[in-house]
């Protein structure tokens, strides 16, 4: 079977970019993100994120961290990397977003958690 690496380029069911650079021989990445929605109405801009990748191993699980660019919030993605029936390469993640509050008060209120699904686009 197939190995299933996060080397190159994704695109998730919101429409949301992201590139991962090559694996090095920890199986550390990094790579851009780039969301197609934000809830806000600043612009969104591309931004950094760096993980890990259990890579030696086929459908591997990896996780890695999205430090928004144009926000003081923070995105973690944990999931795992499989080849379908087809040959396709699908990653299945999920999400905590965590918001920056202004105070303890509102903690209560600063995390969201979801869902994203992945699938391998051509570089353009
Ligand atoms: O919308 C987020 C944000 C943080 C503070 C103001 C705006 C930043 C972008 C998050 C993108 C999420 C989705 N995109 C994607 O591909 S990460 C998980 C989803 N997958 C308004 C206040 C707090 C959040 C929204 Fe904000």
């Amino acid at each position: 079977e197939r190995k299933c690496v996060l080397t190159g380029f994704w695109i998730n069911d919101l429409g949301s970019n992201m590139t991962v650079s090559a694996l090095n021989s920890r199986g550390e990445f990094s790579g851009s993100y780039y969301t197609a929605v934000s809830a806000t109405t600043k612009e969104i801009r591309v931004s950094s994120l760096q993980g890990f990748q259990h890579f030696n191993k086929q459908q591997s699980t990896f996780g890695f961290i999205v430090n928004w660019s144009f926000s003081e919030s923070t995105t973690v993605f944990t999931g795992q990397c499989f080849v379908d029936k087809d040959g396709k390469e699908i990653l299945k993640t999920m999400w905590l977003l965590r918001e920056k509050v202004s105070s303890l008060h509102d903690d209560w209120k600063a995390t969201r958690v979801g869902v994203n699904v992945f699938t391998r686009r051509r570089r353009e």
